[in-house]
């Protein structure tokens, strides 16, 4: 995602990680490379399941698999590679309790702990399409709840026209924090009809398991007719604003990352069309990009009277 990438240089990223990939599940099988076993990044730990419920809200496309999702990932304070996360994140650790600060237009302000907002909530099994704007797509099966849920118990005022998330900002944990590539922490935000909306959801979980650290542990935003840098990771920090938060990536590029990043195959990246996309694993931009990254029918509604080429 910076701006001296072109999308043949983002083709080869992918066509290089998948290499990566490929060593990696080699490695993993215990089969040596040239005679030195491959040190590859590993896919995160199994073995913590979540008490889930199947969603009436899912794709029918076949999810990608947990070893690709977690060791293909965009998470720059693990670095900016995709495999960095996968060796960076492990280390990481969510502290306990997790709490999120609750700010702003609100009338229930403070700090909340992770475990009382998830203590009364039903999670559920969601598989989303993900959309990448670099040009890559994905289907994710995420553990989630409406994030509709936690902004009621925040009880906002009538004020509250927009909802903006901060990222923790850690240097200590997070090493890519001491690279300027973005200013930290990393904040995005939400107008509040589409925060609301059903589809919005809060994920701390992936393939009915709790959510690997290298794809935003212990809870990340999940916007499926989006591009995926709106998803936020590790969340420290909500505030409901009257004003449109400035995320991080409009303030690095504004002409090329905007505040809606709905998919959208007629608007393209400054350097690159969005009309197609590679379905990972597959390299080729052979699947043809839709708006609103295929949930049309549920979320155009939300804007039917602007224009989506100039609120891009
Ligand atoms: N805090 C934070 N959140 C982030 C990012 C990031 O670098 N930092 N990258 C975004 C981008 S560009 C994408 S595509 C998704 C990737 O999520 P995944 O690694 O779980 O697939 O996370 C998004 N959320
Ligand atoms: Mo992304």
């Amino acid at each position: 995602m910076d701006r001296i990438r072109s999308s043949d240089i983002t083709d080869r990223q992918i066509y290089l990680n998948r290499r990566a990939f490929i060593a990696a599940a080699l490695a993993a099988t215990g089969a040596a490379v040239s005679g030195t076993r491959v040190r590859a990044q590993e896919p995160a730990a199994r073995g913590r399941k979540l008490v889930t419920v199947r969603s009436s809200l899912s794709t029918a496309e076949p999810p990608n698999s947990w070893e690709h999702l977690t060791t293909y990932n965009n998470f720059y304070e693990f670095g900016t590679r995709k495999s960095d996360p996968a060796r960076n994140a492990p280390k990481f650790k969510p502290r306990q309790p997790w709490t999120i600060a609750i700010e702003g237009e609100c009338a229930k302000k403070g700090p909340i702990a992770l475990e009382d907002v998830l203590r009364g909530e039903t999670l559920e099994d969601r598989i989303y399409r993900h959309r990448c704007v670099e040009g890559w797509s994905m289907v994710i099966p995420w553990v989630g709840f409406p994030l509709a849920n936690l902004i009621k118990r925040c009880e906002p005022t009538s004020k509250a026209k927009f909802i903006e998330f901060t990222t923790l900002h850690d240097v200590g944990q997070m090493p890519g924090q001491r690279s300027d590539v973005l200013e930290w922490p990393y904040v995005e935000g939400l107008r509040m009809d589409e925060a609301l909306h059903p589809l919005t959801i809060v994920a701390v979980g992936l393939y009915g398991e709790v959510l690997p650290n290298q794809n935003g542990a212990p809870l990340r935003l999940v916007v499926p007719w989006k591009y995926g840098f709106k998803g936020i990771k590790s969340i420290v920090k909500i505030r409901f604003t009257e004003k449109q938060p400035v995320s991080s990536w409009q303030l690095s590029w504004p002409q090329a990352y905007g505040f809606y990043a709905n998919v959208n195959p007629a608007v393209d990246h400054p350097e690159w069309s969005q009309a197609t996309e590679a379905r990972l694993p597959s390299l080729f931009k052979t699947t043809k990009t839709v708006l609103f990254n295929g949930y049309g029918d549920q979320v155009a509604s939300l804007y039917s009277s602007m224009d989506l080429r100039k609120n891009y």
